[in-house]
């Protein structure tokens, strides 16, 4: 196929289209708005792209009967178009039949405008012995979402560190601020794995497994944003065309342009010079070396003759 230029692809996918699940609460409308730099309440259309009075929509989900076809779009950002579960844990189990079906006809849809391209699925971590309920086993046990990436958002992240805090604080006396610090964060990673959420999202007799994990925290604050959730979702998709779509529409992260710029750069060169053995290490280190906030050195390992890039991020240092 001939290469198409970023407006080109865009025309013909239109928009990148997202389904969000996750319990009411989970966080997921908070993660709609960084994503389209808003804070603005989305407009919200019917299937066949008719307009619904936001006051209809919002009393209608408070009665229960949500249609996860409507599609919710951020003026900030039109090029996005979501779907929301609306916390089908709450529904019946008609519902959730009725998510199924949706994800199922949009995961394969024929019609490349109707097709979902990636899913995020959100569990808060504000109630950590809540993380896997009976919504979470269904879905990844029985939802059928071909290779439409699911991406797993733990959302609310920092809500651990309190329990992390209530149960370390005797031991927490006396000590340094860094030391405590390291303590809590040890013992966050512990309740973390202690919920199990992990091995039941990764379970083998799932139908569904994700593809990615993010972390997000502090999504209710000014200053906080959701480049790892873009950036993972970018990487999962198995598709050139739709991971330039998705990078072109967000307008929120100019780091990840840069990155699957030159990363399509280097995988195109590799391929064109695949026969030639251009080393991985030289790339990283002529890329490397024009940004500023990395200092980046060579250390020859003899072994196996490789070129290996120590990237010091010197912000975090
Ligand atoms: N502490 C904390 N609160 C959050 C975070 N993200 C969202 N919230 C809050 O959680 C509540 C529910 O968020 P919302 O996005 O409406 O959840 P939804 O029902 O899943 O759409 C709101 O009060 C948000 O401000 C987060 O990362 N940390
Ligand atoms: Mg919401």
């Amino acid at each position: 196929m001939a290469t198409l230029d970023a407006q080109e692809i865009r025309e013909i996918i239109e928009r990148f289209r997202v389904l969000i699940v996750g319990r009411a609460n989970a966080g997921k409308t908070t993660i709609l708005q960084k994503v389209c730099n808003t804070t603005d309440e989305p407009e919200i259309y019917d299937a066949k792209g008719r307009k619904i009075d936001a006051d209809v929509v919002k009393s209608s989900i408070k009665r229960g009967n949500h249609n996860i076809s409507n599609e919710m779009v951020f003026k900030s950002n039109p090029g996005f178009v979501f779907h929301d579960s609306c916390g089908f844990e709450a529904g019946s189990e008609g519902e959730f039949e009725d998510m199924k079906k949706f994800v199922s006809e949009r995961v394969h849809a024929k019609k490349l405008e109707e097709r979902i391209h990636a899913i995020w699925y959100c569990i808060p971590m504000d109630e950590p012995s809540r993380t896997f309920q009976r919504s979470e086993e269904k879905f990844f046990l029985e939802c059928d979402t071909g290779h439409v990436p699911v991406v797993v958002v733990f959302t609310k992240f920092e809500a651990l560190r309190p329990f992390a805090y209530g149960e370390l604080k005797k031991q927490l006396k006396d000590i340094s601020a860094e030391e405590r610090s390291k303590r809590i964060a040890k013992r966050v990673e512990e309740l973390f794995t202690q919920t199990g959420v992990c091995d039941r999202l990764c379970d083998s007799e799932n139908r569904t497994r994700p593809k990615f994990y993010v972390r997000l925290e502090n999504m209710n604050k000014p200053n906080t944003n959701c480049n790892t959730l873009l950036e993972r979702t970018t990487f999962a998709l198995d598709n050139e065309e739709l991971r330039l779509c998705l990078v072109s529409t967000q307008q929120s992260n100019l780091e990840l342009c840069i990155k699957c710029a030159v990363a399509t750069l280097v995988d195109h060169a590799h391929k064109l010079f695949g026969l030639l053995r251009i080393n991985d290490g030289v790339y990283q280190y002529d890329i490397a070396k024009w940004f500023p906030h990395l200092k980046v050195r060579r250390i020859s390992i003899q072994s196996d003759d490789a070129l290996v890039m120590v990237l010091m991020d010197v912000a975090h240092q």
